[in-house]
């Protein structure tokens, strides 16, 4: 069975999840589910990253100690995917004492390879992003990723000769054309090697909520370094069997302010260690809300909670993936949201279903496929742009179909036919319904389960997606979307 290893990032505690995080967590998921489908054995992990300042300054202002905190949190995370249907293998979390024994582990590696040396860093950091930037990376004295205020650091650290590291970087980007993606992302990672590493500050002396850095206790390790072990400490390096069995990663998906840590300091850190790099990082677009970057004081962050509370999980599943191309930014309004499920999901997806079940309900006589569907399903394109994780092309080709199979129901009018043509006609719709079923389980799992429910069977494989001999019995049930006031 091949296997297939994906992950999320691991998301930062310091609050409740939003539709960013949900976003990616989402596609990850229907990226697991469709390798499921396909038959491949898969690892899909998520995760808290839990140390550092940002958390403690969290938990000091929340009045908790920073594991009480962390814990209630990782709840929380928990919680929401479980919502959002998230089908994760394992959740992996920064605290928990399996993976901080790994990290010093790793670290004394990379210690022991003579790739760490002391010196002084002198820059700033700004605590939201975890991130060291020099005075030259500054916008107008601020964070150049977030806008927030930087503080000035001046301490002695031990630091990751990551300079070392450009040459095989380049290398290893010219060998591995698929590794960065999309590929409109890859020059500016390759020019920004190009242009020069500088050495990685890898320890704080000032964090104490962290895990000690093994070679001179004085220090906590960099919170960056912590997180990105995750990937392979949840597999148990370096004698788990999944650790075996699953690395290197398949793919890393995240947004594309974290992509030069994927891109460029965790293949580096993998080379120091001995070790292989993964073998592809997705970096996709960002989401604003109502045109704004989501920030709490702008009072526009939307709780992906509360959207599938309103909307239904799937309806919000579906949305985030049709309304941009994964890759690409893009601007979430409840309005967009809303116009979609009234018409793709109610009237285009919902009355397929509900015009054909309750005709096939009604018909008391041979259901049997004489007549082919005009109409097939592009399920080779589909595996191509689900294999290149174009999410958004593949549901433009699913939906293709939906409108073929509507277009069908219009032109063949079954309501008006009757016996062997109707047996004929019906087939053809229930056959395109359940191997719709099938397509959209990754992106609609409930919604998918509902039809295969109703179909009288359950959600089918890969291979299950073409017609066949039909052998179901049809009991409708309640409606799969229903429209909603535009307000
Ligand atoms: O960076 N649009 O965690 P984080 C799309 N702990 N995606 C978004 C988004 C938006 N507006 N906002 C957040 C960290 N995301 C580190 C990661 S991994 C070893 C350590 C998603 O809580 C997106 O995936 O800040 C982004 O990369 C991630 O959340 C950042 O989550």
């Amino acid at each position: 069975m091949p296997k297939f290893y994906i992950t999320t990032p691991i998301y930062y505690v310091n609050d409740k999840p939003h539709i960013g995080h949900a976003y990616t967590t989402i596609a990850a998921d229907v990226i697991a589910r469709w390798h499921r489908l396909r038959g491949d054995d898969v690892f899909f992990l998520t995760g808290t990253d839990e140390h550092g300042e940002k958390i403690m300054k969290a938990a000091t202002a929340a009045g908790k100690s920073p594991q009480e905190f962390v814990d209630g949190l990782a709840v929380v995370y928990k919680d929401a995917w479980k919502k959002l249907n998230i089908s994760y293998d394992y959740f992996v979390r920064t605290s928990d004492p399996n993976h901080e024994r790994l990290v010093k582990l790793f670290v004394d590696k990379l210690y022991k390879s003579g790739d760490l040396y002391k010196g002084i860093y002198e820059g700033w950091y700004c605590v939201s992003d975890e991130t060291f930037f020099t005075q030259l990376q500054l916008r107008d004295g601020k964070c150049p990723e977030c806008g927030k205020e930087v503080k000035l650091i001046k301490e002695e650290d031990y630091f990751f000769k990551l300079s070392k590291y450009q040459q095989r970087l380049l290398d290893f980007y010219k060998e591995n054309p698929d590794f960065l993606s999309p590929k409109f992302r890859a020059d500016e990672i390759k020019n920004r090697v190009k242009a020069g590493l500088k050495d990685l500050s890898i320890t704080r002396s000032a964090v104490k909520w962290g895990v000690e850095f093994p070679p001179d206790k004085s220090y906590t390790i960099y919170v960056w370094v912590d997180a990105l072990l995750n990937y392979v400490t949840a597999l148990d390096w370096p004698d788990g069997k999944r650790f075996g069995e699953f690395w290197p990663a398949d793919v890393h998906v995240m947004a594309k302010e974290i992509n030069w840590f994927h891109s460029v300091i965790w293949p580096a850190l993998l080379f120091c260690a001995g070790m292989e790099p993964p073998k592809k990082i997705f970096a996709h677009g960002w989401w604003t809300v109502d045109g704004k970057k989501m920030s709490k004081s702008v009072g526009n962050v939307v709780d992906p909670i509360d959207m599938s509370r309103k909307y239904s999980t799937d309806a919000f599943r579906y949305f985030l993936l049709r309304e941009m191309p994964f890759g690409d930014d893009g601007d979430f309004s409840e309005k967009a949201l809303v116009t979609r499920l009234n018409t793709e999901l109610a009237s285009d997806l919902g009355n397929l279903f509900n015009r054909v079940f309750t005709l096939a309900e009604k018909f008391d006589g041979k259901i049997e496929g004489r007549v082919e569907l005009e109409m097939q399903l592009d399920i080779e394109g589909i595996t191509k742009s689900m294999d290149n994780i174009e999410l958004f092309n593949a549901l433009a080709k699913i939906f293709e179909y939906v409108a073929a199979a509507n277009k069908y129901v219009n032109d063949t009018r079954p309501w008006a036919l009757k016996d062997e043509q109707l047996g004929n006609a019906l087939y053809n719709l229930l056959e395109a319904c359940r191997v719709l079923s099938i397509v959209l389980y990754p992106f609609m799992p409930e919604t998918s389960e509902k039809v295969a429910k109703q179909l009288g069977t359950k959600v089918g494989t890969l291979e299950e997606c073409k017609f066949r001999k039909f052998s179901a019995k049809v009991s409708k049930g309640e409606l799969l979307f229903k429209k909603v006031d535009a307000g």
